[in-house]
């Protein structure tokens, strides 16, 4: 065995990282359990009512990784920041994907998703973040700009040991397990809520003031994770289920409306809780800081450039005033017509028919095989910034006339980001092959 082959799969370490980060997130926000359990019983009560989703769910192998797929996000304040947690998640084999600005909607950050990038590697662990960057250059007060950056350059948001075991994953290229049990523990110090701030009360006013992201991303040590949200098959049961249980859920879901085949993403989110902290310099005080909440979302299939583009016509005649309904009306709800109207990516499932083909093409025909939704694993940047505001305690509707750019974005991390439809597009190519060959 050579060295290399000792060293724990990426995938392996993300998997653990997960489920850690899941149980440091119970703990610290236990609404996050209740929406375990809640998920967790209305996934079960789909899969016995649906059996051909289940089939389907089987033999895409996703049916594996429902109970352990969740997204998290977090908030960083500096480009160095932002590289760091870049090389952080690529020891866990998490590249960042798509390029979301949150500018139009009146939040000073732009985005980015990491997350493993192909088939297999997602179906050991979907585990994304939903990483922002905060545009420090959008605090308009340049005092207040001036503290901020001077706050975010002192402070050290990942442990000198946890830097020291990415050092030692990038020159080795890879951890062995103790190593990689250590980084786990080690990288879960950069997400936890550490119950104190970095400044004085009267600063963390003033950060609030200019806007409470700003105050959320600067005045404390680190890049707390700010939800983590579950998967399920039926976020509408769940919803209903959040409200019947009191929770203070969102009014309404975020994307497209329910359908017999889900697209994109549906989330919903419960409030923001109060949490209590202690300002520098006041041992003893009790303040109060609202940032952390809890999410649920229903993936549905991922579209093509095309389907995406009439998606977001129909999003808009939704903001212009029709019923959510009303405007998604004209958008195919068949898996068939939208794969084969070039709006949806597919994968390729054997239908059980015996033959051969040379073509995907002919086996579809020959209904050989069967298109079937490729999951969607990035995020909306529509649903994103209701979710950031609901969150915010729907802080007034400000927009910033300067737009976030991507190449900014790309020069503060220090590379490209990946782009989603290039991916999807590879994995159709590639289940095509395979499911090709399975039949010769
Ligand atoms: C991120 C909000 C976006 C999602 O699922 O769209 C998000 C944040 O509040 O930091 O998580
Ligand atoms: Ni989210």
């Amino acid at each position: 065995m050579s060295a290399m082959d000792q060293h724990v799969a990426p995938a392996a370490i993300r998997a653990a990282f997960s489920a850690a980060m899941s149980r440091m997130y119970r703990a610290e926000v236990p609404l996050y359990g209740d929406l375990l359990e809640i998920v967790a019983a209305v996934n079960a009560a789909v899969l016995s009512a649906q059996p051909a989703l289940a089939r389907q769910l089987a033999a895409s192998g996703e049916g594996v990784r429902l109970g352990e797929e969740r997204h998290g996000a977090i908030r960083v304040g500096t480009p160095a920041e932002l590289r760091l947690l870049a090389r952080l998640f690529a020891i866990m084999g998490m590249a960042p994907v798509g390029y979301y600005d949150l500018a139009p909607a009146g939040i000073p950050v732009h985005s980015t998703a990491f997350r493993a990038t192909d088939a297999a590697d997602l179906a050991t662990s979907p585990f994304r973040v939903f990483t922002s960057l905060l545009r420090l250059e959008l605090i308009a007060d340049p005092d207040l700009r001036a503290k901020a950056s001077a706050i975010l350059a002192d402070r050290r948001i990942v442990t000198d040991a946890c830097v020291a075991l990415i050092e030692e994953a990038e020159q080795e290229g890879g951890l062995h397990a103790g190593a990689a049990d250590r980084f786990v523990a080690e990288a879960l110090e950069t997400f936890r809520w550490q119950g104190r701030a970095l400044v004085n009360a009267a600063t963390y006013d003033a950060l609030l003031a200019q806007h409470r992201l700003v105050a959320d991303i600067v005045a404390f040590p680190g890049p707390h994770i700010n939800h983590l949200t579950p998967r399920t098959l039926d976020i509408d049961a769940a919803q209903a289920e959040m409200q019947r249980r009191g929770m203070a859920a969102k009014a309404s879901i975020e994307g497209p409306p329910r359908r017999e085949v889900p697209v994109l993403l549906r989330q919903t989110s419960f409030h923001a809780l109060s949490e209590s902290f202690v300002p520098l310099g006041a041992e003893g005080a009790d303040a109060q800081h609202t940032a952390r909440f809890g999410e649920i979302e229903q993936r549905g299939a991922a579209l093509t450039p095309a389907g995406r583009a009439l998606y977001d016509r129909c999003l808009q005649r939704a903001q212009d005033g029709e019923t959510l309904a009303d405007a998604f009306a004209g958008f195919p709800d068949d898996f068939g017509e939208l794969f084969a109207a070039g709006l949806a990516y597919a994968q390729f499932l054997p239908t059980g028919r015996a033959g051969r083909a040379d073509t995907i093409e002919q086996a579809l025909a020959n209904r050989l095989l069967a298109p079937a939704p490729l999951t969607y694993e990035d995020f909306l940047p529509v649903s994103a910034a209701g979710i950031f505001r609901s969150n915010l305690g729907e802080v007034a509707p400000e927009t910033y006339a300067a737009g976030g750019s991507q190449a900014a974005f790309e020069a503060a991390l220090g590379q490209p980001v990946r782009d989603p439809f290039k991916l999807y597009a590879a994995a159709q190519e590639r289940s095509a092959a395979e499911a090709l060959a399975k039949l010769a």
